[in-house]
């Protein structure tokens, strides 16, 4: 099965929702890419829709591809982001952030009335947790975050080893935000708003990737076909 073409698929099918005069959020990774793609082909053929990127990457992609941008300081509501995720369970919380860009998902999609998240069906999953978990941080202080969060994940009865994300180059990561990420293992996460709950309550933690209560939709490609899941 080419997993990029049931990516492509489930962006397609994203796009029927996608209406003139709308307010979008656009998506980072590489299914949320296909998306932004096809909504390139859409503007040129005459929907009048703009955009707030949720990344640099995808803010450069959307310039590329002629989609209208704006920001969250123009406006503050959007009818509809779409984006990819990690992990995606029944009740639609999500891990998302494999690619860096958690922080500024989270703030597009808190100021959406939907948020759609496509992905190929290897993304669902029955309990988040075997994707590591990224936990965006702020550099000072670090050990004592570090401690904050192995106090939370055992309050959680979740643990794992704290890894910090490296670039390609050997580099520490550093987000659009200029901040680092702590990737984290946990397993089987049983109770992932309680967990999102005792990690944003760290001071050193800026956002973590536990998606709670944003998805409304899930639209998830695979060698059967496309499901569409609503919350
Ligand atoms: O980093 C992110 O949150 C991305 O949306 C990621 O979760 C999904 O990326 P993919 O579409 O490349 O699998």
């Amino acid at each position: 099965i080419d997993m990029d073409a049931l990516k492509r698929q489930a962006a397609a099918r994203a796009l029927e929702e996608v209406e003139s005069g709308m307010r979008l959020g656009l998506g980072t990774g590489s299914t949320a890419k296909h998306f932004v793609d096809l909504l390139g082909e859409k503007v040129r053929a005459g929907v009048k829709i703009v955009g707030v990127p949720t990344s640099e990457a995808t803010r450069a992609q959307a310039e590329a591809c002629g989609v209208p941008l704006t920001t969250l300081d123009e406006i503050d509501r959007l009818d509809i982001t779409i984006d990819g995720a990690d992990e995606i369970n029944p009740a639609l919380d999500l891990i998302k952030g494999g690619g860096g860009a958690l922080l500024r998902e989270k703030i597009v999609a808190s100021a959406s009335a939907r948020m759609i998240v496509i992905a190929d069906d290897s993304k669902w999953v029955e309990r988040l947790g075997r994707f590591p978990l990224p936990i965006e941080v702020i550099p000072f202080g670090l050990a004592a975050t570090q401690r904050a969060m192995g106090e939370a994940f055992a309050k959680a009865g979740v643990s794992g080893q704290m890894l910090l994300r490296k670039s390609a180059d050997g580099h520490v990561f550093v987000t659009d935000g200029g901040h680092w990420i702590i990737d984290v293992r946990l397993g089987e996460i049983e109770d992932p708003p309680r967990l999102a709950g005792l990690l944003s309550a760290i001071p050193g933690v800026v956002e973590h990737g536990l998606f709670i209560g944003l998805g409304s939709t899930a639209i998830l490609a695979g060698a059967q076909g496309i499901r569409v899941i609503q919350r």
